[in-house]
């Protein structure tokens, strides 16, 4: 397989695009795609303050890489949970975060959980009579709200997730199977700011999962291999297994599935939605947006 660029030898095959690239190609490739999404959707500009959420892993570092390769002003945001659980999985990416920033001179926030609300979120979990077994719904809800704080309190125009193709077909496939016209609702690659709650962009919406992993391998970028320990059997892990069925026998089918969504939405497929849905006022408690009448949910778990 040859690249289709200079014709050496191709080390990334594409069949979803019908491209292979060799390595210098493919490293020029995927920032520029990512950059085309960008602006196709209008996520930011050069201009704008852009934070980006990093958890150590392949996907949020290698964004924070292309962003700052586009030229981009981005600063990253780690978020320490306190997750051990025998494979010191916190604190081991939170080290790999630090020094992917230390080595690149780049702007790291860090907040952690323990010390800013007095508990990790594995303690969260425990007291809290939500989620009795998985962390996660507790862990989603910290992550949004000290995520949001973060992009307020310190003047972020944007927040940046590294959610790829993938994490988002697999997103949308649940709520598809469910019918979850709420979340369907919300999923988009541009969740527009309202006051007190920053834009959310997902700059990697429309890369393969795949693509992410060879560019953080052949950019030699220093990554935790190991997901989130309490990850492991989740829904969303089992809907990317079975999409990935698919793509196997027919490539494209991922993307198309999250793209024809996405045309979906644009032709006003939930337009009535939209126009129902609930108004937000900010939390009377910190400050933040939330449909709730009263205080918001994080405030409601942290009281
Ligand atoms: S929600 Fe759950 Fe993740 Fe939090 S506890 Fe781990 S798996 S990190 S995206
Ligand atoms: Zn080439
Ligand atoms: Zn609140």
């Amino acid at each position: 397989m040859k690249c289709r660029t200079c014709g050496q030898k191709a080390v990334v095959n594409m069949r979803q695009h019908k491209l292979a690239l060799c390595k210098d190609h493919f490293l020029e490739w995927l920032p520029e795609q990512t950059g085309r999404f960008i602006e196709k959707y209008k996520m930011f500009t050069h201009e704008e303050r852009i934070l980006v959420a990093v958890s150590g892993g392949k996907d949020s570092l290698s964004l924070w890489d292309m962003l700052q390769r586009l030229g981009y002003q981005a600063d990253g945001l780690y978020i320490c949970l306190g997750i051990d659980e025998g494979i010191s999985y916190s604190s081991e990416s939170q080290r790999l975060t630090e020094s992917f920033a230390a080595g690149r001179g780049l702007k790291l926030q860090v907040v952690d959980i323990q010390k800013e609300y007095g508990a990790t979120i594995p303690e969260f979990t425990r007291k809290s009579h939500r989620g009795r077994s998985k962390p996660c719904s507790i862990c989603g809800l910290v992550k949004r709200h000290v995520m949001n704080g973060m992009a307020r309190d310190h003047g972020y125009d944007v927040l940046a997730t590294g959610h790829n193709l993938d994490d988002e077909a697999a997103v949308l496939f649940g709520n598809t199977l469910a019918w979850s016209g709420e979340y369907l609702l919300r999923q988009a690659p541009v969740l527009p700011g309202t006051p007190g709650l920053a834009r959310k962009v997902k700059p990697l919406c429309r890369i393969y999962e795949r693509e992410m992993l060879a560019y953080a391998l052949l950019r030699g970028i220093e990554y935790i291999y190991e997901e989130c320990p309490f990850s492991v059997g989740s829904t969303s892990i089992y809907y990317k297994q079975l999409l990935n069925r698919l793509e196997n026998d027919r490539p494209g089918a991922k993307q198309s599935f999250y793209l024809s969504f996405l045309e979906a939405r644009k032709s006003g497929l939930f337009a009535e939605r939209e126009e129902i849905q609930a108004k937000l006022q900010p939390c009377p408690s910190c400050g933040q947006p939330t449909s709730a009448s009263g205080v918001c949910s994080f405030c409601r778990m942290m009281s």
